[in-house]
């Protein structure tokens, strides 16, 4: 399955409690810039799904897009549609909002993480090219404090030369104690590792 993932745009808010139901819901967490958005739009092969920008700080709110259900469309056409979100987040870390906005952003993160029962996964991203900073670090450590599963995601990969992205991503990935096969590796620029990254959205959104 890597065809494109049916996502559609369903709503934003700047409170997790306003969200209403699901029933799979991915956080999509990673400091500001390094390609969340970017990554929704490759996953569904639209260049305009989600808002992306060179100026971190684009996304501003939580922002909920779900995936269709082809198979209730084929032979179920009157059941309810089952509720599988992908959630967009703003980026931790940016400097140059406010220290005000940036208090903000970061408790409306947190609670959502910690407070909303319907979220089951996150895709933790990180920039392959740069390698996991300490925030990044700090995040999955936090994340594997509060026990919610996480995939991790190398992104821009298609910065990194060829001849020496294999040694650079085993280690990043050892830097968060993974193997390399533990990361997706993916470049939402070139398509690299997205038919991979669909299948594991796919997966964690339907088991
Ligand atoms: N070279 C390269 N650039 C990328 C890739 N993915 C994203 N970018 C660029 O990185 C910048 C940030 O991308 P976004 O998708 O807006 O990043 P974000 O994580 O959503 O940022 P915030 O919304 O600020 O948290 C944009 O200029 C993108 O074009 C990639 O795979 N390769
Ligand atoms: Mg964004």
């Amino acid at each position: 399955m890597s065809a494109p993932l049916a996502l559609s745009f369903v709503k934003s808010a700047s409170d997790h409690r306003q969200l209403g139901d699901s029933d799979a819901e991915i956080a999509l967490i990673g400091r500001s810039n390094v390609g969340k958005s970017s990554l929704i739009n490759a996953l569904a092969q639209r260049t305009k799904l989600a808002r992306t920008s060179k100026t971190p700080g684009a996304t501003q709110l939580l922002n909920v897009y779900v995936l269709a259900d082809p198979e209730r469309a084929a032979s179920r056409p009157d059941a309810a549609e089952r509720q599988r979100w992908l959630v967009d987040l703003p980026g931790y870390g940016f400097a140059k909002l406010s220290k005000n906005r940036q208090t903000q952003m970061a408790n409306m993160i947190n609670a959502y993480l910690q407070e909303r029962d319907q979220v089951d996964h996150a895709m933790v991203l990180i920039d392959a090219n740069v390698g996991p900073t300490e925030l990044d670090i700090q995040t999955i450590d936090w994340l594997r404090h509060i026990e919610l599963p996480f995939h991790v995601v190398g992104t821009k990969v298609d910065k990194i030369k060829p001849s020496k992205r294999g040694k650079q991503q085993q280690t990043a990935a050892a830097t968060i104690g993974l193997a390399s096969g533990d990361v997706t590796w993916v470049s939402a620029a070139k398509g690299t590792g997205i038919g991979e990254l669909r299948q594991v959205v796919h997966r964690l959104l339907t088991d």
